[in-house]
């Protein structure tokens, strides 16, 4: 493939640079004038193409030297394109099927090539269009609970866990940008900062509570300082793609090592910002009864990630920690720690939770959930629940015991009017 030195794709370079590619021609075929190629990336960082023949089709993703988001004002290193092939090959042997097969990935150009999800959608757009998705939670479950236990002391040889380690703290540029645009920017007025019209009350409210502040910024240090387990980084649920009965995650060039609960919190508040968005997208018919879907989801998927976790803690205890012949080998019951470590997950989940509603609505990257909604004081007025629903989770998280009290403070939260 040539040039050599980084170059973006086009639409009419693609073909020419990827057709000698034997992996690529084996899925399109290596006609390239059957190709038809187009760009379809509407994410904050990346080109995406979709390349299809009537053999095949594929997914070119290259990463731009800039935050395709910002421009080129905000420079961003390419090498996220290597982490997020290093996390897809160890999510793929630690959840198999989980995400799309690799194809083709070049470091120097920033490109991977992979399955393309057909006929999947990414889920936000199912959940503002008010679809469902059979076995959604469970999947994400498994998913969270295999990632994290898998990818942690609980499991890997930690000689191993201890490289790795390392070499993700590479991605750091990446993790700069969670630092800043996730735990810091929704509580102060930082320059790319924006929000809806109206919602000053409720960020006022926010912006002077310490007490708050002062637990997100522990939640940073968590972040930043505790390597428990490979995390996806940004599972959103615009890094999720399904079909009516089909799961599978992408996305993970922010991978890193963090805290087990990252990821699982991460996707819990997206779920609640579809819930409180709700209003915005459907009439009163059937507004309710997939507001309580969605709550089911979530419900199903920590139970999902505590089954599997439990199931994993049982059978593939193999690594540094709270080793077997310290327990079960002595014949004594180790589900006192198994115990204590899910609550601990747990309520990094609920504060990691609160504050990625925090930062959806008030910081750089917002949600379709909310952004789609037209008239702006409907969308002030349900983001306001949002916003104080992840206050409480911030400031209440080890108190909040499981997944059904969560739900019931979302619907407390749904009834409520702040502004
Ligand atoms: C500048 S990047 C903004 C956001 O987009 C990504 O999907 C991450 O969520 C990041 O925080
Ligand atoms: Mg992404």
């Amino acid at each position: 493939m040539s040039p050599d030195k980084y170059e973006p794709l086009t639409i009419e370079t693609l073909a020419d640079r990827l057709g000698s590619v034997e992996a690529i021609c084996k899925i399109v075929g290596d006609d390239t004038s059957k190709w038809k190629i187009n760009e379809v990336g509407d994410g904050n960082l990346n080109l995406v193409y979709t390349v299809s023949s009537n053999s095949g089709n594929i997914i070119v993703k290259q990463a731009l030297p800039y935050v395709r988001l910002v421009g080129d004002s905000w420079p961003l290193p390419l090498s996220r394109s290597f982490y997020e092939h290093e996390v897809l090959v160890r999510q793929a042997k630690r959840d198999p099927g989980s995400v799309p097969e690799i194809y083709y990935f070049n470091k120097e150009q920033a490109i991977i090539a992979m399955e393309m999800l057909l006929p999947h959608v990414i889920l936000r757009k199912k959940l503002i269009a008010g679809d469902k998705i059979d076995g959604l939670a469970q999947r994400l479950g498994e998913f969270c609970a295999r990632t994290a236990f898998r990818g942690s002391d609980l499991s890997l040889q930690t000689a191993d866990k201890k490289s790795d380690t390392a070499m993700f703290q590479g991605n750091l540029a990446l993790m700069a940008i969670t630092e800043s645009l996730v735990f810091t920017d929704p509580y102060f007025q930082a320059e790319m900062n924006h929000h809806t019209d109206g919602l000053d009350p409720v960020v006022k409210i926010l912006r002077s509570d310490v007490k708050m502040k002062s637990e997100a910024q522990r939640m940073l240090m968590k972040f930043t300082a505790n390597t428990e387990t490979l995390c996806h980084g940004d599972l959103h649920s615009g890094s999720v793609m399904c079909t009516d009965n089909e799961t599978k995650v992408i996305d993970p060039e922010f991978g890193y090592y963090g805290p087990m609960g990252f990821d699982i919190g991460m996707l819990i508040s997206n779920y609640l910002m579809a819930y409180f968005s709700q209003p915005g997208h459907r009439s009163s018919e059937t507004l309710l009864e997939y507001q309580n879907w969605i709550l089911e989801v979530i419900i199903e998927t920590c139970a999902a990630f505590q089954n599997e976790f439990k199931k994993l803690w049982n059978s593939e205890r193999t690594g540094i920690l709270f080793p077997r012949s310290m327990f079960e080998d002595q014949g004594d019951s180790s589900e006192f720690a198994l115990n204590n470590m899910l609550e601990h997950i747990w309520q990094d989940a609920v504060a990691i939770c609160g504050i990625e509603m925090h930062r959806r609505v008030l910081s750089l990257a917002h949600n379709a959930d909310f952004e789609e909604i037209d008239d702006a004081k409907k969308r002030s007025q349900l983001e306001a629940r949002n916003l104080m629903m992840g206050r409480d989770l911030i400031l209440n998280n080890k108190s909040i015991k499981n997944a059904s009290e969560l739900t019931d403070l979302a619907k407390k939260f749904n009834s409520e009017n702040y502004l």
